[in-house]
């Protein structure tokens, strides 16, 4: 039973029992559906609607999507409830989301509690509000605030949604007591049904000056322009008309690879972190950490960490190095202040009391887990961890947050390997949401489950990794920047391909990611790589020239684009070394079409998502696709690469890859796991599907 049927008096009540959040499957359509018609037939004067648990409807059950629908539809039922003789009421707490607030549309009166939060999330499923949401809601707010709230996808709290008219009251108590108790009050005033279809259309707005500012900031994506289209209806159509018209947009949304692409993230975001090979395994207390290192990156680790309430000790080699790495953990908390994460009182807390900065390793002894931020290089790394090894109390878990290095080999230099664990952080580490925690060869069930934990306290998506050169994200990364490289020398330029991947959907192309990041970086990468690397590699070198040159990116004003404030124009340097690079290897270069481009950067990064699932290193697609999502920016409508990959074919995609192998076998060797799937008609879905079982 999801929907419960009860008397109060006259007036009956349907309380909603659907956990976790009461999503309006058939059961609680079909139940609402029941409840109204019963209501009526036993003589009720009036009808509460309200959730049991911790939330009203949250939305359409998402899960049934793509399958055949089974009747009452959602538009039918909101309908439905609006038609109802007698007044119903909607009484919310918690998140009334999507469906779920266009039910209380359709219902004639709205309370709400005033923690209880309202929105349309569609558009972040790749969908419209499509029972009506469309149509009811700039009845009642008008075009603006409705466009604005259904093409952003965010929630308001109770107390803007009272300013917007989208309830009639906020008020603190139980949701049941509230909405029997407004029940009754308009019933003593004689109040009727309200329907909202009944309310006139709002004076219409520049539409199409509205679809296109939507259109700027979606960047690719379809459905908040196509939701603009459907309140437009509302506008220029009939109620009815107004409905039958969103419902076919939906429809027209629901067909689309990005709707897919964004369900998959929404599940695989819940997804990621869960660990079913630790249930039972409890996670150690982590309430102290200590940081060595205060740049950049240990001082955004240790920001992230004060921000969720432990406590910090963080170590620097010298006294300036240490009150240097204490100005920047100051300044990333004036940010936190200003955008009102953290009030005065916290932050001056944060700073006074949680924070300590100090030169000795003595001061970690008392520190539940520290982390190293130091210099990307192994000696470094080891001599830190040895070093650790003799401060750090019996049960501390000793992090690394190495984005390359061998995990396994830096735990060697500790007496506790099993309490040896990589937290791969990105810049900045405070704001960034994806953490990857990488599993060496011996650590303990519970030190991952602590990583896992403590991730969560940060409010990180943390993606498991298996231990290899750059874990999940920057091993992929590596992969398909060499093939932007390899396109680069044969004829296409650095700023194309830039814009085919940003039309694609990443918020920045490929070169100006490197750029911010400090080209520096990569360079010192590929030094270290150099004595490793295959004689049969194809090993570009006029990256490395940029940054001979000094050419660091955005920290020197200069990299593949010259910077003047916030404008940035091509450097003109990047292409004579290019061509000189071209000279040298007799390189004719030749066109790329824009789709070549994308085609090849793609498969390189399907490729070795591949490898890394087939060889372990990540335990699922899914992973893949969240460090995709969570890290280096791929556009969340295309789902992630192995999404991606999946929705573009498998055949078609191995073929490509095998011709490219024509060129350069070494390079382009086919994925093992992806030969496997094309070989047994499955998909990378198939194998998050079985891994969920
Ligand atoms: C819609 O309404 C379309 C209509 O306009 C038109 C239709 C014709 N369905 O997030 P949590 C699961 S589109 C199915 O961890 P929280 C979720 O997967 C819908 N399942 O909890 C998880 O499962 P598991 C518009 C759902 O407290 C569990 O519930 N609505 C749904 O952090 C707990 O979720 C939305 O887009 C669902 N709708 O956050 C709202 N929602 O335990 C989507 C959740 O197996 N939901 N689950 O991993 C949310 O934003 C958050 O879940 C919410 C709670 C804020 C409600």
């Amino acid at each position: 039973m999801t929907i419960h049927f009860e008397m109060h008096d006259d007036i009956a009540v349907l309380a909603a029992d659907n956990p976790p959040v009461n999503a309006l499957g058939w059961a609680v359509r079909q139940g609402l559906l029941d409840g109204i018609t019963r209501a009526q037939a036993e003589g009720a004067k009036a009808i509460v609607i309200y959730g049991r648990g911790r939330t009203w409807f949250a939305g359409a059950d998402i899960r049934e999507f793509g399958k055949p629908l089974q009747e009452p539809s959602l538009p039918g039922l909101c309908n439905l409830v609006e038609a109802c003789k007698i007044p119903v009421i909607a009484a919310m707490h918690g998140t009334a989301l999507g469906g779920g607030l266009e039910i209380a549309l359709g219902c004639h009166y709205r309370i709400a509690v005033p923690t209880a939060k309202m929105g349309f999330p569609e558009v972040h499923l790749g969908l419209l509000p499509g029972a009506g949401g469309t149509q009811r809601l700039p009845r009642v707010t008008g075009y603006e605030q409705a466009i604005s709230l259904i093409t952003s996808g965010r929630p308001i709290g109770a107390a803007k949604a009272l300013d917007l008219g989208l309830v009639d009251k906020v008020e603190a108590g139980e949701p049941l007591a509230l909405g029997l108790a407004y029940a009754r009050e308009l019933l003593a005033q004689g109040a009727g049904p309200r329907p909202v279809s009944q309310m006139p259309a709002p004076e219409a707005i520049d539409f199409d000056a509205a679809k296109a500012a939507v259109a700027k900031k979606a960047r690719g994506q379809l459905s908040p322009v196509v939701a603009v289209e459907a309140i437009e209806a509302s506008s220029k159509l009939a109620f009815a008309e107004g409905l039958a018209e969103e419902r076919r947009l939906f429809m027209s949304l629901m067909e689309t690879d990005q709707r897919q692409g964004m369900i998959h993230a929404f599940f695989s975001e819940r997804q990621v972190s869960k660990q079913p090979d630790l249930a039972g395994v409890s996670p150690r207390d982590i309430n102290s950490m200590g940081v060595i290192g205060g740049g950049t990156m240990g001082a955004g680790i240790a920001t992230a960490a004060l921000l969720a309430g432990l406590s910090v000790v963080l170590i620097e080699m010298t006294d300036d190095g240490a009150k240097a790495a204490k100005a920047r953990i100051a300044s990333n908390l004036a940010g936190a202040l200003k955008r009102g994460k953290i009030d005065q009182a916290k932050h001056d807390a944060i700073l006074n009391e949680a924070l300590t900065c100090a030169t000795d390793y003595a001061a970690l002894g008392e520190a539940d887990l520290i982390i190293e931020a130091v210099f990307e290089d192994m000696d470094v790394k080891k001599q830190v961890f040895a070093k650790l090894d003799a401060v750090a109390k019996p049960g501390a878990i000793l992090a690394s947050n190495t984005s390359y290095l061998n995990l396994d080999e830096i735990a060697t230099t500790t007496s506790r390997p099993a309490d040896v664990i990589g937290l791969h952080f990105f810049s900045p580490a405070h704001v960034m949401k994806l953490l990857e925690v990488v599993v060496g060869a011996q650590t303990a069930p519970e030190v991952i489950a602590s990583g896992f934990a403590l991730g969560k306290r940060l409010g990180k998506t943390s993606v498991r990794s298996g231990v290899c050169d750059g874990f999940i994200g920057n091993r992929m990364m590596f992969t398909y920047r060499t093939c932007a490289d390899h396109m680069v020398l044969d004829g296409a330029t650095p700023y194309q391909i830039d814009r085919v991947l940003e039309e694609f959907g990443f918020a920045m192309g490929l070169f100006a990611v490197g750029d911010l990041a400090g080209l520096d970086i990569g360079w010192a990468n590929r030094k270290r790589l150099a004595p490793l690397r295959d004689p049969q590699e194809r090993v570009p070198t006029y990256a490395d020239k940029l940054c001979e040159a000094g050419h660091y990116g955005q920290k020197t004003g200069r990299g593949y684009y010259i910077y003047e404030g916030r404008a940035k124009v091509e450097n003109p340097d990047v292409m004579p070394l290019v061509e000189a690079e071209r000279l040298e290897l007799g390189i004719t270069p030749r066109s790329f079409s824009d789709a070549e481009i994308l085609r090849r950067y793609m498969a390189a990064m399907v490729n070795e998502a591949a490898k890394i699932v087939g060889e372990g290193i990540a335990r699922r697609p899914l992973d893949v696709d969240m460090v995709s999502l969570m890290g280096y920016g791929f556009p969340r409508y295309n789902g992630g690469p192995l999404k991606w990959a999946d929705l573009q074919g498998l055949p078609a995609l191995l073929d490509d890859i095998k011709s490219y192998a024509k060129e350069d076998a070494f390079f382009w060797t086919p994925a093992p796991l992806l030969e496997q799937l094309v070989a047994q008609g499955r998909t990378f879905d198939d194998l998050n599907k079985e891994a969920a079982q």
